[in-house]
């Protein structure tokens, strides 16, 4: 097979000076440390324009060969909120009542879950990433897709800096099995759902677990070269 290659064009790069840099740094990271997860979400409604934007952001993300192996599927319906919010606590209970094994569910005691998702109904949109294994060219022939896992993490990743950024909430839900969400959404064989994703105003009385993140020194490891050896 014949490959082309793209037209390289200059990269549009802006030099910071170095205050200015580590000034919008500080601003950035303060942002992000107070985003939280919530389960609690308000049904006041929600320009679909933002969503719009957080999606355009998240297709900013790198991904292997460029091949962008991501689909948003965003719901607003209400029939069908409630058909997917059925079939997830289906799911959740056999999960809670036996599927999880006991360590899973230790580990998930001091967050509070349970298999009640009224996120899936109350907040005003619900947006699916699905994650496109593999491509189907114009002829229905299967094109290989590379790094979908780590594609659709950065582009879920994306997704939540900016929906968080731009003062809303969401939470990364991941009922499992998923397969009811390919049936219900009708989504094409080569797509698996990767992420369910609640997006609206937290509810007023919305509460967190008390978390602690880890410091930089417990999530880093550096090789400065500036040892005595
Ligand atoms: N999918 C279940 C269980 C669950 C698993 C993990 I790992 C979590 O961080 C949270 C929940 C549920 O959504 O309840």
């Amino acid at each position: 097979m014949s490959t082309t290659a793209r037209p390289f064009v200059p990269l549009a790069f802006q030099h910071l000076p170095e205050d200015e840099m580590l000034r919008r740094a500080q601003r950035f990271y303060a942002e992000m440390e107070r985003r939280r997860t919530t389960r609690h979400f308000s049904d006041t409604p929600v320009p679909r324009e933002l969503i719009e934007h957080a999606i355009r952001t998240a297709g900013t993300a790198p991904s292997g060969a460029h091949q962008q192996p991501w689909t948003f599927v965003v719901i607003s319906d209400p029939r069908i909120k409630r058909l997917m919010r059925e079939a997830a606590e289906e799911e959740e209970r056999v999960n809670y009542d036996g599927r999880m094994p006991p360590e899973w569910l230790e580990a998930l005691a001091p967050l509070g879950t349970d298999a009640v998702k009224e996120h899936i109904t109350t907040a005003p949109y619900v947006v699916i990433l699905f994650r496109q294994v593999y491509g189907l060219r114009p002829d229905g022939s299967r094109r290989t897709h590379y790094y979908t896992t780590e594609s659709c993490g950065i582009a879920a990743g994306l997704f939540i800096a900016a929906i968080h950024q731009m003062g809303l909430a969401t939470l990364t839900h991941t009922p499992s099995p998923m397969g009811f969400l390919t049936k219900l959404l009708q989504r094409p064989e080569n797509e698996k759902p990767f992420l369910l994703m609640p997006v609206g105003y937290p509810a007023p009385d919305a509460r967190v677990p008390d978390l602690q993140r880890k410091p930089l020194d417990e999530i880093s490891i550096w090789f400065d070269g500036g040892g005595d050896g």
